[in-house]
């Protein structure tokens, strides 16, 4: 952090690798709000905007993070992997051990889910001796925006009835339980465990993985919060995220979720444009040495690049099957059916289809929701109630997906909870029986502004609502000609700016 922002072994030069607004072509802002302009940033610590590098490194550097593909988990990782060689040569070179490798927070783990909490080395304002401490970031709100930090895990939420506006718990691991890559089938929804098939995809705008959904993307948006509009926590936005050093530990936690994951038998793409990367290379700056140039493939394998885990997390399958716990409430999954026969089912996937869509742009106005009904089409909606209705392990049901599309706005720092078929003045009860799932809207502003580089095509979310069309099937309650949709900011704050969401859509996929 002391040295300069142009100095590639810097704090901010990191920081701004992964995304910056400080530079004359990426410091835009839709005036007022200021913030998140690098300048702009407020507290500890103080954040440089110069000495700029050259136009050519900034060109070759800066700017890289990849959102909504299937390299974002590839990327990530290098990106970890050049910090932490840089962090471990300044750390030796202080007396440290050559062993030293980067921590990660698992917000998913302690008794009673404790260590949801942000780890006090991070919290704490100053260090035993008194001096400020380096790792302490001002502007982090969390989602509370009091500034204390924690993630609404399932357990920390089952044991912390305190917090009423997390109750849903909507931070999960439950995407562990996929064996899809990219796509669909039985275990795994749209668009699969690590994302879709793009190219170089800085702007994210296409729908993001599983994983880089929940936990990610909430995980974000829950540390970062916001305390006054225009300001937001710098996790919230991709442009200002790695200036918090608690992003490392994050993503740190991101890839050891995806190590787990292939511990336990799940592989990787095979695809050569996966392997390989997307034609503008991975690049990051390595301490005493030319740059390193990395595809995804030199990167799947954490034991190539010489590390470990100290806890791998492999997914339980059988406990929870989503697709038996499916069958059991469509009343199709009887004593003598076998869970390994529901295991053994891995069927093609087939094209998605569209069941309904709204007219028109929703907008979450000012007060912070927003409801839509979306007209079913008569032919595909029987098809998809047969499908229900029919449904065994021979014959599995439909999947059902919610799509957000063309989602615009300018306050990141914002998580939406979807809702399905919410009665007005719904009791909380209602509320938690209806809900489908939370999305993070980081990056919505660099999604979302139209300039040089992006169309502003603004972000796209899928849902997985198959196991909830199930209920509403039991209930009787999905013969009408539209299905309603609700959509709620977490905070319920009042939101500084409106937030678009251009089309709502549901899409049923036979399997
Ligand atoms: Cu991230």
């Amino acid at each position: 952090m002391t040295r300069e922002l142009n100095d590639p072994a810097s704090w901010w030069f990191f920081a701004a690798i992964h995304g910056e607004y400080v530079n004359p072509a990426t410091a835009w802002y839709p005036s007022p709000p200021a913030y998140p302009a690098w300048g702009f940033v407020s507290g500890e610590p103080a954040v440089p905007t110069s000495p700029l590098p050259s136009q050519l490194t900034q060109d070759k550097f800066w700017n890289q993070c990849q959102h909504g593909t299937w390299y974002f988990l590839p990327w990530h990782r290098g990106y970890l992997f050049a910090l932490e060689a840089q962090l471990r040569v300044d750390i030796v070179s202080l007396g440290g051990p050559e062993s030293w490798a980067l921590p990660y927070w698992n917000y998913f783990g302690g008794v009673q889910g404790a260590q949801a909490a942000m780890p006090p080395a991070f919290s704490e304002k100053t260090l035993p001796d008194g001096t400020p401490n380096a790792l302490y970031v001002t502007m982090r709100f969390g989602p509370d925006d009091n500034g204390t930090i924690y993630i609404p895990t399932p357990d920390w939420v089952a044991h912390h009835p305190d917090t009423p506006k997390h109750q849903y718990s909507d931070v999960t691991d439950i995407c562990l339980q996929e064996d899809l890559y990219t796509g669909s089938n039985a275990a795994t929804p749209l668009p699969g465990f690590g994302g879709p098939d793009t190219g170089f995809s800085h702007p994210g705008d296409t729908p993001h993985g599983n994983l880089e959904s929940n936990p990610h993307d909430l995980v974000h948006v829950y540390v970062g919060g916001n305390v006054s509009s225009p300001d937001y926590g710098v996790m919230a936005d991709p442009g200002t995220a790695a200036l918090d050093p608690i992003f490392y530990l994050h993503h740190c936690n991101i890839d050891r979720m995806w190590a787990g994951w292939n511990d336990a038998g799940n592989v990787n793409p095979d695809n050569p444009e996966w392997l390989s990367g997307p034609a503008q290379q991975f690049v990051m700056p390595m301490p005493g040495s030319e740059p390193w140039v990395y595809t995804p493939e030199e990167v799947q394998s954490i034991s190539s690049l010489n590390y470990v885990y100290q806890e791998a997390t492999v997914p339980q399958k059988a406990a929870g099957n989503p697709l038996v716990k499916r069958l059991q409430t469509l009343n199709a999954f009887s004593v003598t059916d076998g869970l390994a026969q529901v295991h053994n089912i891995m069927p093609q996937p087939r094209a998605a289809e569209l069941l309904g869509a709204n007219f028109g742009p929703l907008e979450i106005s000012k007060a912070g929701s927003a409801s839509v009904d979306v007209t079913l089409h008569p032919v595909v909606q029987k098809s998809m109630l047969k499908s229900l209705q029919f449904a065994s392990v021979n014959a599995l049901p439909d999947q059902l997906y919610l799509k957000l599309e063309n989602v615009r706005g300018t306050q990141d720092a914002t998580v939406l909870r979807v809702y399905v078929d919410l009665p007005p003045q719904a009791d909380q009860d209602t509320r938690r029986s209806q809900f489908v799932g939370s999305v993070g809207l980081f990056g919505l502003r660099r999604a979302s502004v139209k300039d040089g580089a992006h169309v502003g095509a603004g972000l796209t979310f899928i849902l997985d609502i198959s196991r909830f069309v199930d209920t509403l099937f039991i209930e009787n309650r999905l013969s009408a000609e539209t299905i309603r949709v609700n959509v709620e900011t977490a905070s319920g704050a009042a939101q500084p700016s409106p937030i678009e969401v251009g089309r709502v859509s549901i899409y049923r996929q036979p399997i």
